[in-house]
């Protein structure tokens, strides 16, 4: 759907490495709505709600505890299967895998450095826009709107 949500984060590396600006770069000009934006250092704990899901594999601790070692920003993108479309955009979980073109793909070459998190399906991206922006997203037209869809 045209309101379909993702939460994007720019994991800590990519705060210091200078990406931020990038990777925005690419869900604006790709035409999806901005509707959240933080920069967050946010705690283990919180980290550990994040990625409860993976809480029993091996790097659950290491990637937690990287996680919160530094700011990361948080945001929201929604517009046209933006879930799976993010998807497409960051690249394969592992850098060495993703295609260049992908964010993953021009900006990574390390697995537990891959730069930025998108959300992997349209249930965890609720969960995780609810966990990461509890006071709610902002509502506002876009513009472009009429430009980009038919
Ligand atoms: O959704 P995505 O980020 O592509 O991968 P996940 O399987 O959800 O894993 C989250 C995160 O954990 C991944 O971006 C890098 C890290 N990680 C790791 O360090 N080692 C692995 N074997 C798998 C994932
Ligand atoms: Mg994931």
């Amino acid at each position: 759907s045209v309101k379909e949500r993702t939460y994007i984060m720019v994991k800590p590396e990519g705060v210091q490495r200078g990406l931020v600006g990038e990777i925005i770069k690419r869900f604006e000009t790709r035409g999806f709505k901005l509707i959240a934006l933080k920069l967050v250092h946010a705690t283990k704990e919180h980290f550990e709600k994040h990625y409860a899901d993976l809480s029993t594999k091996p790097f659950y601790p290491g990637l937690v505890k990287y996680m919160a070692s530094g700011p990361v920003v948080a945001m929201v993108w929604e517009g046209l299967d933006s879930v799976k479309t993010g998807r497409t955009m960051l690249g394969a979980t592992n850098p060495l895998a993703s295609a260049p073109g992908t964010i993953r793909g021009d900006y990574a070459l390390s697995l537990g450095r891959n730069v930025c998190h998108g959300s992997d399906s349209v249930e965890s991206a609720e969960k995780e826009i609810k966990l990461w922006f509890p006071e709610g997203v902002v509502q506002y037209e876009s513009s472009q709107a009429a430009w980009i869809f038919e």
